[in-house]
């Protein structure tokens, strides 16, 4: 039984060397972004990635089968209602062969890992949640990014998150963090938190080389490598701050925990943003597919 089952694009282009960037589906599907904009997201990751020169390749389960590379006729699976699907439920999805399984990042790291491909683009990474001395909620993306052998690109972590406790589990799991043409942080869909990053790059040749030096010492886990939201669809700090406060304390109210707190708390901003944060957040991710390309395109080199 083949477990994971690869395009053949994607295991075509692998096979010649060619760049190829993973992307996670959690982003596109209803828990990630509202319709239609999730369409829009996706289809504009997909042509950044491809106008850089690399081949994308789309991580979902769907039918039970593990996937990484969906045929075009197959993207409104992935874009309808799903069940998250985090790296520990991936099994689960297959045994249980649900419908569609969305990948998050942490199951699309493994997904990239054991497809051989090094890079992937996403929007932003969960991380530790706010107040996680009282529920212990620590993302298992965090663990992934140590676990797997990939670059993940992303516009670092959700502004409703635990900033400086992310960064500093992330440094206790050994993960280099890496600002690409910025000091600070980036909160999403906010341009920077204010929390300074130890490593910067101003290319993305000088990403190549930080990721081959990586790698020749035999790291076995990844690199963060953070792009802030263009400044253009930035957000405004204060008021996404005093947003994300009442979001919070609308998802406490309603009781909601776990896997559930993150698609609820988003939905919460992108209404209480009148679609603002929507805008910033497919900026985000459009530009880090276009800079996953191009470090991808680097790599071959
Ligand atoms: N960022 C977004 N939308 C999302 C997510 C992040 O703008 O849907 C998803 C990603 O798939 C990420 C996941 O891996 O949320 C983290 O969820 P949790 O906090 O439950 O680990
Ligand atoms: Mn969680």
């Amino acid at each position: 039984m083949t477990t994971i089952s690869v395009s053949t694009e994607v295991r075509d282009t692998l096979a010649s060397n060619g760049a190829v960037v993973a992307l996670e589906s959690t982003i596109f599907s209803n828990l990630g972004l509202p319709s239609p904009a999730n369409a829009q997201a996706l289809s504009s990751c997909i042509a950044a990635i491809r106008k850089a020169g690399a081949v994308p390749a789309i991580t979902a389960v769907i039918d039970g089968v593990a996937r990484v590379g969906l045929n075009e006729s197959e993207h409104e699976r992935i874009l309808g209602p799903a069940k998250k699907a985090g790296e520990r439920e991936l099994a689960l999805a297959i045994a249980q062969q649900w419908s569609v399984g969305a990948t998050t990042v942490s199951a699309s790291l493994l997904l990239a890992a054991r497809a051989g491909i090094g890079v992937f683009a996403t929007g932003g990474i969960g991380g530790v949640h706010r107040d996680v001395q009282l529920h212990g909620d620590i993302s298992a993306d965090l663990g992934a990014l140590a676990a797997h052998p990939v670059v993940t690109v992303c516009a670092g972590a959700k502004s409703f998150l635990d900033l400086p406790r992310t960064l500093e589990y992330l440094e206790t799991l050994g993960v280099p963090v890496v600002g690409v043409a910025c000091d600070e942080f980036p909160a999403f869909t906010v341009h920077s938190s204010g929390l300074p990053i130890p490593a910067r790059v101003d290319t993305v040749q000088q990403l190549a080389s930080y990721t081959r030096a990586h790698r020749a010492l035999g790291r076995t886990g990844g690199i963060l490598a953070c792009v802030p939201v263009p400044l253009a669809d930035s957000l405004d700090k204060t008021m996404i701050d005093k947003i994300i406060e009442d979001a919070l304390a609308a998802t406490a109210k309603a009781g909601i925990v776990g896997p559930a707190v993150t698609p609820h708390v988003l939905g919460a901003i992108a209404a209480a943003t009148s679609g603002t944060s929507v805008v910033a957040n497919l900026s985000l991710a459009e530009n880090n597919a276009r800079v996953a390309a191009e470090l991808a395109v680097q790599l071959r080199n």
